[in-house]
């Protein structure tokens, strides 16, 4: 009914399942899987999915987790119940893995959950290795903080670098973007050694203050001459309250420049939502618009894209996010209405009935912009510096 049709000769994948969002972290825990049912009811209100092929995934094998992850730790992460949450009291029962905290709880059903979610990515990369898509969607995967034998950060099974494992089999080069306001770091140190894949990650950066602590300009890969890894690990530390124009400015700047350099066979693109405006968890001040931009320009760079979920603690505003860049992956930005359909559920769940929230409308106390020209200047300027050494 919104004229949305199927994009010619160009094929876009959505990858979900229903299974995945059942899951709790538990009461109080900013990460809901239920912002996923959030995101498919406005995307299928919108008609969307008659422009897609749309696959149920599967749950990823233990073989498959374990082309990253140790056995130790994926036998421990099947077998952990609820129950061996360490408590307070008995402080000798120490966490094992990182997990059992309070960011990465053992809950029920969680190996299920981290299946689904690694499976989802990882059926999108296949489907981009056999021709069969141009952009795969992933939004419940995204889980970029998860290391070889560590939960961290609300990720358990890093699915992105399982995708790019997958890439790497077809394609020479992967580029991964990460636009969550988190480092992403697991990510960064899985390929920290190899040329094969440059990883640029935009985030707010304060080491004593907010999560994970890394990600400063200076990190740049492996620091030895020798090592194929050096220069291909790109930060761009934020400060708080970037805006939508300064953002896309840096973002079109940045990413055409490693663009002209690397020269990717494939895009990884994770589109963490926390960097919108009124996030639970965020700092930025974004809107909708100006993170779809990144998509969209990614997108204009003519190679296969997987787009990946993330980080998103608002889960209204995480739902318009995903949906408009599903929009955007399809062609049909200009066919969808902004206003949220009359027969969306959840419609008053989104408080303002327009897929375009103002800043006012986001946040109930604007937010300083904490990033000078004159920094983000510098921040081109570096990122410039270390491309010269990048050869292809
Ligand atoms: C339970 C209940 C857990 C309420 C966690 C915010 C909670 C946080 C909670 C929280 C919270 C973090 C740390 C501190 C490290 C810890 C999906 C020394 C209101 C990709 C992960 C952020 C972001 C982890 C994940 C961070 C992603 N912030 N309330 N926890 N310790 N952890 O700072 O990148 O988005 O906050
Ligand atoms: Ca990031
Ligand atoms: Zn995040």
């Amino acid at each position: 009914e919104y004229n949305i049709v199927r994009p010619k000769g160009y094929t876009v994948s959505y990858h979900a399942t229903d299974e995945m969002e059942k899951h709790h972290f538990g009461q109080t825990h900013p990460m809901k899987p239920w912002r996923l049912t959030l995101t498919k009811s406005l995307v299928t209100s919108y008609g969307m999915p008659f422009a897609m092929d749309n696959y149920n995934t599967r749950h990823a094998t233990y073989e498959e987790l374990n082309a990253f992850h140790s056995s130790d730790y994926l036998d421990y992460l099947a077998t952990a119940a609820p129950e061996d949450q360490p408590r307070d009291q008995d402080s000798e029962k120490e966490p094992k893995f990182n997990l059992g905290g309070s960011d990465c709880p053992l809950f029920h059903g969680l190996y299920d959950y981290c299946s689904m979610s690694a499976g989802t990515s990882l059926d999108a990369a296949r489907k981009i290795c056999n021709k069969q898509s141009d952009i795969a969607i992933a939004w419940g995967g995204g889980l970029h903080h998860a290391k070889k034998s560590e939960a961290s950060g609300f990720c358990y099974i890093n699915d992105i670098v399982l995708a790019i494992l997958q890439l790497l089999r077809l394609y020479p080069r992967v580029l991964y973007i990460d636009i969550d306001v988190h480092h992403g770091d697991g990510v960064e140190e899985a390929f920290y050694s190899t040329d094969r894949v440059m990883t640029v990650s935009f985030h707010k950066y304060h080491p004593e203050t907010f999560f994970p602590g890394t990600g400063g300009l200076e990190d740049n890969g492996p620091k030895s001459e020798h090592n194929p890894g050096a220069h291909h690990a790109i930060n761009i530390p934020l400060n708080d309250g970037i805006t939508d124009e300064q953002y896309e400015n840096l973002f079109k700047t940045v990413i055409g420049s490693v663009n002209e350099r690397f020269r990717p066979s494939a895009i990884a693109l994770q589109c963490g939502a926390d960097s919108l405006a009124g996030d639970r968890l965020g700092r930025f001040n974004l809107r909708v618009q100006g993170h779809g931009a990144c998509v969209r320009y990614c997108k204009s760079l003519g190679v296969p894209m997987i787009l990946f979920g993330g980080g998103g603690y608002t889960p209204r505003n995480v739902a318009r996010a995903w949906a408009y860049e599903t929009s955007i992956a399809i062609g049909a930005e200009a066919s969808i209405p902004s206003t949220i359909p009359e027969h969306a559920p959840w419609r008053s769940h989104f408080i303002h009935d327009t897929l375009f929230p103002t800043l006012s409308q986001s946040l109930s106390e604007p937010r300083n912009n904490r990033n000078t020209e004159k920094r983000l200047r510098e921040i081109v300027a570096h990122v410039n510096e270390q491309l010269r050494f990048v050869q292809h």
